[in-house]
């Protein structure tokens, strides 16, 4: 059976997440634990989650549009793919 729970929807309520809280987020979306959430199957499951832990609707033309904005505004150093600390400030920032 998918694991189809929201791992974000626990941490919406927080303004700033500490070293762990973005360890564990990190070890469950980079699910193939290269030490960057590729484009693809890894970041749409992120940003799917980050949308619908923020109350927004996540339709698949949303998600592929906050996908792009998002990699436009945080990938800082446009190799197309998310680290721990784009992340971090993603989530933080
Ligand atoms: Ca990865
Ligand atoms: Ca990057």
């Amino acid at each position: 059976m998918a694991d189809t729970t929201n791992f974000l929807a626990k941490y919406s309520g927080l303004r700033s997440l500490g070293l762990e809280q973005l360890n564990e987020i990190w070890g469950h979306y980079d699910t193939d634990g290269s030490g960057y959430i590729e484009v693809g199957p890894e970041l749409d499951r992120f940003l799917t989650d980050l949308m619908k832990a923020g109350g927004m609707s996540a339709t698949e033309r949303e998600v592929e549009e906050f996908i792009e904005g998002v990699l436009e505004m945080f990938d800082l150093d446009q190799d197309g793919r998310l680290d721990f600390a784009e992340v971090e400030e993603l989530l933080n920032g």
